[in-house]
């Protein structure tokens, strides 16, 4: 038998995040343990489907008069509508004045993408600049999409909290028009995000050297449990009239995960400049998927558009918020109860699904090996996959790694 044209393919390595899953999956102890992705999980340690989404999905198979064709390019035009109403707020003036082009992708990581490619053919500065730390995904999502990815400092480690000053000085001295990658809200993975007043001064910074934002949105509602305020940085820079992009994910809010329901919005100075950026959209969208799914954005939109669904969609949201800021308080407590050495204040004080616990590539590997906790080794854990039951246990194994570990 002759070789494979393919016997030179190297074998890649597991991605940073989700291949943690798939360690976890092999794993045959019962104590197991997996906070790398960041998925919701309840008390009983199982994956949440929403009551609301159960309604709207019984809802969308009761109607006979659904059917399965394609979508439009762009998608589902009233979930572009009301996902658009959800992020830049119900009264914003950038929507009434038809200056923001909407059009659904395949979750946040599609959103993303399909901005930046746009960006990479049709704006004139190629370079963005995200976060360091940021989401492991965002350089290799740039990148390939054709831009060049530079950071700016964000994350302290002595202060375990926003290197604001180093921001301010990074940002200002990026060329006039780059792109700046901002986490709206819950900043991944440190759970640090700027102050309110901070984020005005990073506006008037972004603004004052034509820098232009683009918000990735994963977490709205996630970090306060209210949908408003969670948008509050990205209608605080759609308020000065400005343009932006920003990617939306229904992944975590609705536990839509595999559902891959996003949006891409681009706020223009124009309805006319607005339209003609859609057009060219739609001219990244056609050869990369052609249109998106139909399902998830159905679920959305009915959820959307219907009052009481709102409503009960906000509380369950606030209910998954809640639980896993008193994650938070209960890994510190059980910390603190261990007289484990080290200042943890951090785990109550960060923000979102995510601890950056300031655990050491080493610490995490022991935690692994002895304790059968997956997470990544950057020291990331996801709240939201911890319960009462097994607090306890993550503590011990913090603690043992910070006593015994290297
Ligand atoms: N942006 C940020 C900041 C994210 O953290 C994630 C997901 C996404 C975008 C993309 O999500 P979506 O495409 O599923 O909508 N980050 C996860 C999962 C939760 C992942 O890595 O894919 C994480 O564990 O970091």
């Amino acid at each position: 038998m002759s070789d494979s044209v393919f016997a030179s393919v190297v074998q890649a390595p597991e991605d940073p995040i989700l291949g943690v899953t798939v360690a976890y999956n092999k794993d045959q102890s019962p104590v197991k343990l997996n906070l790398g992705v960041g998925a919701y999980r309840t008390e009983e340690g199982k994956p949440l489907v929403l009551n609301v989404v159960r309604k709207a999905e019984q809802m969308l198979v009761n109607d006979q008069s659904r059917v399965k064709e394609y979508l439009p390019i762009t998608g589902l035009a009233d979930f572009n509508k009301l996902s658009a109403k959800l992020i830049f707020g119900a009264n914003s003036p950038a929507i009434q004045e038809n200056r923001v082009t909407t059009v659904q992708c395949l979750s946040g990581t599609g959103s993303l993408r399909v901005g930046a490619e746009f960006l990479a053919r049709h704006y004139h500065e190629k370079t963005i600049y995200i976060p360091q730390p940021t989401w492991g995904n965002h350089p290799k999502v740039f990148t390939l999409a054709g831009l060049s990815v530079k950071s700016y400092r964000y994350y302290d480690p002595s202060t375990r909290g926003l290197d604001f000053s180093g921001l301010l000085e990074d940002l200002g001295s990026a060329p006039s028009g780059a792109i700046v990658l901002l986490h709206a809200c819950a900043h991944n993975p440190t759970g640090v995000d700027p102050t309110s007043d901070q984020w005005e001064q990073i506006r008037q910074l972004m603004r004052s050297k034509g820098l232009l934002p683009f918000f990735d949105s994963a977490y709205q509602g996630f970090a306060s449990g209210n949908l408003d305020a969670d948008a509050e940085s990205i209608r605080l820079f759609v308020a000065d009239g400005g343009e932006c992009l920003a990617a939306q994910s229904y992944a975590k809010n609705m536990g839509l995960y595999g559902e891959r329901v996003g949006a891409l919005s681009i706020v223009c100075k124009t309805a006319d400049v607005a339209t003609r950026v859609e057009s060219q959209l739609k001219l990244v969208i056609r050869p990369m998927f052609s249109n998106p799914p139909i399902h998830g954005a159905s679920i959305v939109a009915t959820i959307l558009k219907d009052g009481d669904m709102y409503t009960e969609w906000s509380v369950e949201l606030k209910a998954m918020a809640d639980r896993i800021i008193s994650m938070r308080q209960q890994l510190y407590d059980a910390l603190c109860a261990r007289g484990t050495p080290g200042d943890w204040s951090h785990i109550i004080k960060q923000i979102g699904m995510f601890t950056f616990t300031g655990l050491n590539t080493n610490q995490v590997a022991f935690m692994t090996k002895e304790y059968h906790i997956y997470m990544t080794s950057d020291g990331r854990i996801s709240m939201a996959g911890l319960s009462s039951k097994t607090v306890p246990h993550l503590a011990d194994a913090i603690h043992a790694a910070v006593t015994s570990a290297a």
